[in-house]
């Protein structure tokens, strides 16, 4: 049994533990979902612009029971994720809260995309996360999507896993009101293990892309900051009205078509600024993916170090927390490091030399110890599979 396995096997198992104790039910499957990390391509989803992340081998697993009837119960092991129980009529906005909103908020979503999704007892277990930055959320609404759908008697496909992409992002957006965009609803249901996964954002296309990490001698380190950050609060949104606004100034439908004049030509500093992130960063992607595509993986770092700067400085969304350990992380030998997700918290990531990460793992726990910070936590990662059925 592979690393990838046991992890996903014990998930598994709670999974099916906790459908037995809290529902007294007998799974007819498990299904899990991954969460993922974002090699490069930040706050451009919804610009239409294009990112790469990879799946990782965690994952959220929801082991789920058939009903006859049309009650969905929902609960997790979590102690902190309180049950659910509702009518599938009844899952819409304003029905579930909290991380029962996600779940219950993609078995709406499917329904008003047409699949008839049957009651169900469903019980989840993870071990992504939470609040990490590394996409618990879209986890879990990809293990659920995965599993209604195979419930429904729809066969799996591509175009059924598009589907049930833009339904997990309208779970999110409609009854969880986090005004996300795609990029993590994607590699959750569509990425390739052992590849990155180029997303094209604006009509969902999607590219794997082989890193070659582990031929080139290279690792990929998740530190996570252990300082919560949520998407549901102001900040995000306000980024993605910055970004609507200074495209509507340029006449333009998607910010990632503005080219550097377009970006001077914005009079407020702050739009300015915001554009310039949206269009060096897609830049950035482009570069990365042509580098990696070239065999020259080990060449990104600077990239990496570029996009931290226009996060912190064009974007601000960067935390104390985070400059301190992608500085802690370069200093120490990092080809390369920078903030991933929403940002205000959550993890960072750091392109090491297998033989570094001792080094880089102890300086960024010392950086943080000295100046009297949450010590963060380290994790090196490889690339896990989309969503699918377990068992
Ligand atoms: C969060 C969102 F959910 C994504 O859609 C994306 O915007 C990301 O922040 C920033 O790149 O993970």
């Amino acid at each position: 049994m592979s690393p990838l396995d046991v992890g996903t096997h014990e998930q598994a198992d709670r999974a099916v533990a906790e459908l037995r104790s809290t529902w007294g039910a007998e799974p007819d499957g498990v299904w899990t979902a991954p969460g993922r990390v974002n090699l490069i391509g930040e706050h451009v989803d919804y610009n239409g612009g294009r990112c790469l992340p990879m799946a990782l081998t965690r994952i959220t697993a929801a082991a789920v029971r058939r009903r006859d009837d049309d009650l969905v119960r929902l609960s997790s092991t979590d102690p902190d994720a309180a049950p659910f129980e509702g009518r599938l009529d009844d899952l819409g906005p304003g029905s579930a809260t909290g991380w029962a909103g996600y779940a219950a908020g993609t078995l709406w979503a499917l329904q008003q995309a047409g699949i008839d999704v049957p009651g169900m007892d469903l019980s989840v277990s993870s071990d992504v996360p939470l609040g990490a930055g590394l996409s618990s959320s879209a986890s879990l609404e990809a293990a659920v999507a995965i599993a209604a759908a195979e419930l429904a008697g729809r066969a799996d496909s591509v175009e059924l896993r598009h589907l049930l992409v833009q339904a997990a992002i309208r779970a999110e957006n409609e009854v969880v009101g986090a005004g996300t965009g795609g990029m993590d609803q994607t590699v959750a249901l569509l990425a390739e293990e052992g590849s990155a996964l180029l997303i094209h954002t604006r009509d969902f296309r999607t590219e794997p892309v082989q890193l070659g990490l582990a031929e080139a001698g290279l690792e990929l380190m998740v530190i996570d900051t252990r300082v919560k950050h949520t998407l549901a609060d102001g900040q995000y949104a306000q980024r993605r009205a910055d970004c609507d606004e200074a495209a509507r100034q340029l006449g333009l439908e998607w910010l990632s078509d503005a080219t550097a004049a377009d970006v001077d030509r914005l009079t407020d500093p702050r739009l300015q600024a915001r554009a310039r992130h949206v269009v060096s960063e897609n830049e950035r992607v482009d570069t990365v993916v042509e580098l990696v595509r070239a065999g020259r993986v080990a060449e990104i770092g600077p990239m990496l170090d570029a996009s931290h700067a226009s996060l912190r400085d064009d974007y601000e969304v960067s935390a104390v927390e985070l400059d301190v350990v992608v500085e802690a992380a370069r200093s120490a030998g990092a080809l390369g490091a920078r903030m991933v997700g929403g940002g205000f918290g959550g993890s960072a990531i750091a392109l090491i030399r297998s033989t570094g990460a001792a080094a880089v793992g102890e300086a960024v726990v010392a950086a943080c110890r000295e100046r009297g910070l949450t010590e963060p936590v380290t994790l090196t990662v490889t690339s896990g599979p989309s969503a699918r059925r377990l068992s």
